[in-house]
């Protein structure tokens, strides 16, 4: 596989969408898996969605099943959903809450910060210190959970460095969940990103979303140059009142953040372009500071707005099928139907997503065709979409073949 995987990237046509293997090919799907998603940092949950001591989600990606639990000192870990007894599943629900975590085979339990506290007639040479709960890398970022299933972790700390000081003001230690949705789309993970990073399909696909996104590559794009006159003001009054707003991309490529403005007069993702929670979530201090955009590929997707904010993450399941969850957070002291109506919070990405879902199955659809070829995407429009793919080719290029970029 890697022989082909090899010649495919290598024969990629530039500016051109790739070729049908890469969306449909289960040795490929499992090379993503090993090389990707097996290997960098993933965005798993909101911390807050783990509201107390013993509250645990469990999240599967690939062959691999974790648990996220909150400690009684507080901290939020991750661990393998697996015993360490004679393996069974140790969580089975998608979320709870439990003093500890007790193991539903033979009841080995397990302290929440992973230590193996009883397990039955063992002997007594039996060392329970050797047989903790394996741990999964876990950082937590603004109140953002990431995790790394390697066991060699690549550097979080220069996006945390960057990304942080534009988290801060949302205070997203401060949510709670409004609501989460988890929708399967039926196509390769690689077609969820390619649709999210243009808005070249959203005035054809997208009239709830379109009311209040603006349809304008260079809010959507990663276009080289300095941004135009509109968008640098937004970020000359957002920086110069202490909000981190400017454009970054990083140098790997895989993530980038940047406030956006909405269109004129919007403050929130709704349907009339308002507010949709009075009690604001974060203290950025202009309603129409737009959206704070931050992907961090593989896996996710936000907007963070000045009353509330939405996190979305791309869970690959086979190669066509992907599960995105999206998050609404709002401020922990806000009440539903005091401070904010949930549909008026929902409907919009709800809608958004839903038609987001249908286009990339639609796209999948007619790339399983044998007559499908790989055509050019729009400079202007799919800035975002090049940039991806060229992401997604030096990642996979570097990892497989190692020894000839050193050579270089
Ligand atoms: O959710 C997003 O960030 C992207 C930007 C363009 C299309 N979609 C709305
Ligand atoms: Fe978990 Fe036996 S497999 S206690
Ligand atoms: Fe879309």
């Amino acid at each position: 596989m890697q022989d082909t995987l090899r010649d495919l990237l290598a024969r990629h046509t530039p500016g051109h969408a790739l070729e049908q293997p890469f969306y449909t090919d289960p040795d490929l799907f499992r090379a993503d898996m090993e090389t990707i998603f097996y290997r960098d940092w993933l965005y798993a949950i909101p911390a807050c969605e783990l509201e107390k001591s013993g509250s645990y989600v469990t999240h599967r990606v690939g062959a691999y099943g974790v648990i996220l639990v909150r400690g009684a000192d507080g901290e939020i870990r991750a661990f393998h959903n697996t015993c360490r007894h004679r393996g069974s599943v140790l969580c089975k629900s998608a979320k709870g809450n439990s003093p500890k975590l007790v193991c539903p085979y033979h009841q080995w339990t397990y302290e929440l910060d992973g230590r193996l506290l009883w397990a039955r007639d063992m002997g007594d040479d039996f060392d329970a210190s050797a047989h903790g709960l394996k741990p999964v890398a876990c950082r937590v970022l603004a109140g953002l959970v990431y995790i790394c299933l390697s066991d060699n972790p690549p550097d979080f700390d220069t996006f945390a460095a960057l990304a942080g000081p534009y988290l801060a003001p949302h205070d997203l230690t401060d949510a709670k969940v409004a609501y989460s949705s988890s929708i399967i789309e039926n196509g390769n993970w690689k077609l969820v990103w390619e649709n999210n990073r243009e808005c070249y399909h959203c005035g054809g696909n997208h009239p709830a979303l379109c009311r209040t996104y603006p349809d304008d590559p260079d809010v959507s794009g990663v276009g080289d140059g300095p941004p135009p006159a509109h968008i640098a003001a937004h970020f000359k009054k957002l920086e110069d009142a202490g909000i981190p707003s400017t454009f970054h991309l990083a140098d790997s490529g895989q993530y980038r953040v940047a406030r956006m403005p909405l269109k004129p007069g919007v403050k929130s993702y709704t349907m009339d372009g308002g507010a949709a929670v009075t009690k604001k979530l974060g203290r950025v201090p202009f309603d129409d500071a737009g959206t704070l955009l931050k992907f961090h590929y593989p896996t996710t997707w936000n907007h963070f707005l000045p009353d509330h904010s939405i996190t979305f993450r791309v869970t690959p399941v086979s190669p066509t099928e992907t599960e995105v969850r999206t998050t609404w957070l709002v401020h922990k002291d806000a009440v539903e139907g005091r401070d904010y109506d949930l549909k008026r919070l929902t409907e919009v990405w709800i809608a958004t997503n839903d038609e987001d879902r249908q286009v990339v199955e639609d796209n999948q659809q007619g790339i399983n065709s044998p007559a499908y070829q790989p055509g050019p995407y729009s400079e202007r429009q799919e800035s975002g979409v090049i940039q991806f793919v060229d992401w997604y080719r030096t990642t996979m290029a570097s990892r497989l073949d190692p020894v000839s970029l050193a050579a270089e």
